[in-house]
């Protein structure tokens, strides 16, 4: 089923400029491009759309580095898009991350993992509708 998800690279990706070799993998894929912005977060709108993890202990770290710079916000679409997309992204922990994928391919740590996406349909359209008021 064709459904969209909201994708990050987040800003260690786009410091290490790892923008167009993500987006590459996107293009390749088949995935379709619905909305693309570089924009670097506020804290509110980071505590809200990392609101899941606010009484985690690694809650204050996460928002001080997703809001440290600029990030590539991204909404995709295909079939499947959600879990394709995590698929294709990898374990969390780049440690536990296949070689092929975005993490397993290009990250050592775990908070800098240099790429976030929805984990569920429910999510997908909460993190779209904070990302992409107009979408
Ligand atoms: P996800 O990005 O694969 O969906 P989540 O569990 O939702 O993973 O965690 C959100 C983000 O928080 C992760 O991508 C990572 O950047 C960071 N994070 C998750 N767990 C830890 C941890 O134990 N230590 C430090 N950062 C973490
Ligand atoms: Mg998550």
């Amino acid at each position: 089923m064709s459904e969209r998800t909201l994708v990050l690279v987040k800003p260690d990706g786009v410091a290490r400029g790892l923008v167009g070799e993500v987006l590459k993998r996107i293009e390749t894929r088949g995935y379709k491009l619905v909305a693309l912005e570089l924009r670097t977060l506020d804290r509110a709108t980071a505590e809200n759309h990392y609101g899941e993890h606010s009484d985690k202990p690694f809650f204050k770290d996460l928002v001080d580095f997703i809001t440290s710079g600029p990030l590539l916000a991204a909404v995709i679409e295909g079939n499947d898009a959600i879990s394709g997309w995590r698929t294709m992204m990898g374990a969390t922990n780049p440690s536990n991350a296949v070689p092929g994928t975005i993490r397993g391919d290009l990250a050592t740590e775990m908070q800098n993992n240099v790429s976030h996406g929805s984990d569920s349909p429910e999510s997908a359209a909460r993190e779209i509708a904070l990302f992409f008021p107009n979408l």
